[in-house]
């Protein structure tokens, strides 16, 4: 399976999160991506290539133009404002607030296109975002054409960022831009499964009334779990998008065997659909001893996640999203991919 990755992901790297009350050492840094180029390596993988220069065009059809504007000069504009540090929101447009739209000064505009203050963008993050993206669309094309699949090493992650709104440590949705990459090969039916953790609001944003990508994400629940406010099983889909979004929120603790579950569903429900191209948002901490995530998967799970993908004989890009437990999370992404291998060569 070949791999795209980009040097750019570390121009990414605030140098503080807010978690908790407490100013932290960010939980999505660099390092996470030498672990999975590590186990990469050890397991026999081919080398990574890099991604060509990203096409704006598939970008600009999941994306609000003015919301690329704004990541595009966000940094500069604070910067040039006089603000200090990073780009962080300190409000939000929050319930029954009159006047929602977008306003002038670079500070309220960061809190309109934000959906939380837990990301900061840096004078480097639009790089770093637009090589991800470039990551995403550069494996759905080796996957389209007829390499079958294909692993974007995507960081920053993307299953947060809705249309116009960053945060989660998300500003570009890679597998909604990988879907768009698949669509301008010819593929009309996409599925979009999210393992990861936390609820992938923005995919489901993006494809809420889209009734020819399938979204579906296994979670925690929004009663504990970020983001919080979407998730819940009754979000369904609006207009022709109704029946194409399922949500399955789990309880704290989960383990494989409930999750399976979920999954098993999952497969169902993508096998009905009929898609032309699968696309897996790859986030691994569900894993038991991940620092902010509270399912209790465990390392070999994983191999039976790629051999059941696997099964499915879709074409298949996974994209990576979250998974912070630093000297698992290589091994843990690379078991989906061997066992999704291992299910293709069977
Ligand atoms: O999948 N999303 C994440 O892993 C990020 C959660 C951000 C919590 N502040
Ligand atoms: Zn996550």
């Amino acid at each position: 399976m070949q791999t795209y990755f980009s040097a750019d992901h570390a121009l990414h790297a605030p140098s503080f999160e807010l978690h908790g009350g407490a100013m932290v050492e960010p939980f999505e840094k660099p390092s996470r991506i030498d672990s999975i180029l590590e186990r990469l390596a050890s397991r026999g993988f081919d080398a990574p290539r890099a991604p060509g220069d990203l096409d704006m065009a598939p970008v600009r059809t999941v994306h609000d133009a003015g919301y690329l504007r704004f990541l595009e000069t966000a940094w500069d504009e604070w910067n040039a404002a006089g603000l200090a540090g990073d780009v962080i929101a300190n409000a939000n447009c929050a319930r029954r607030m009159p006047a929602v739209r977008e306003p002038r000064k670079i500070d309220a505009r960061a809190a309109y296109y934000a959906l939380a203050a837990d990301t900061a963008i840096t004078q480097t993050t639009w790089r770093a975002a637009t090589s991800s993206a470039a990551c995403a669309v550069a494996a759905a094309r080796h996957a389209a054409a007829g390499s079958d699949c294909a692993f974007a090493l995507c960081r920053p992650p993307g299953h947060h960022a809705a249309v116009d709104m960053f945060g989660g440590y998300c500003f570009l949705n890679n597998t909604a831009i990988a879907a768009a990459t698949f669509r301008q090969t010819g593929a009309n039916r996409i599925a979009i499964l999210d393992v990861d953790f936390h609820h992938g609001n923005g995919t489901q944003d993006i494809f809420y009334e889209c009734g020819d990508t399938l979204t579906l994400s296994i979670h925690g629940h929004p009663d504990f779990a970020y983001p919080y406010f979407s998730g819940l099983a009754e979000e369904t889909g609006v207009g022709r998008g109704e029946g194409a979004n399922v949500n399955y929120p789990l309880p704290a603790g989960t383990t494989w065997s409930t999750w399976k579950r979920a999954f098993e569903s999952c497969l169902q429900r993508m096998r009905s659909f009929g898609p032309d191209a699968v696309l897996v948002a790859l986030g691994v901490d569900t894993f038991e001893h991940d620092p902010i995530s509270s399912f209790a998967l465990r390392s070999d799970d994983y191999l039976r996640i790629g051999e059941q993908l696997g099964s499915m004989a879709l074409p298949t890009v996974f994209c990576m999203e979250g998974g912070y437990a630093l000297e698992s999370v290589g091994l843990n992404v690379v078991n989906v991919l061997e066992g999704f291998l291992n299910a293709r060569r069977a």
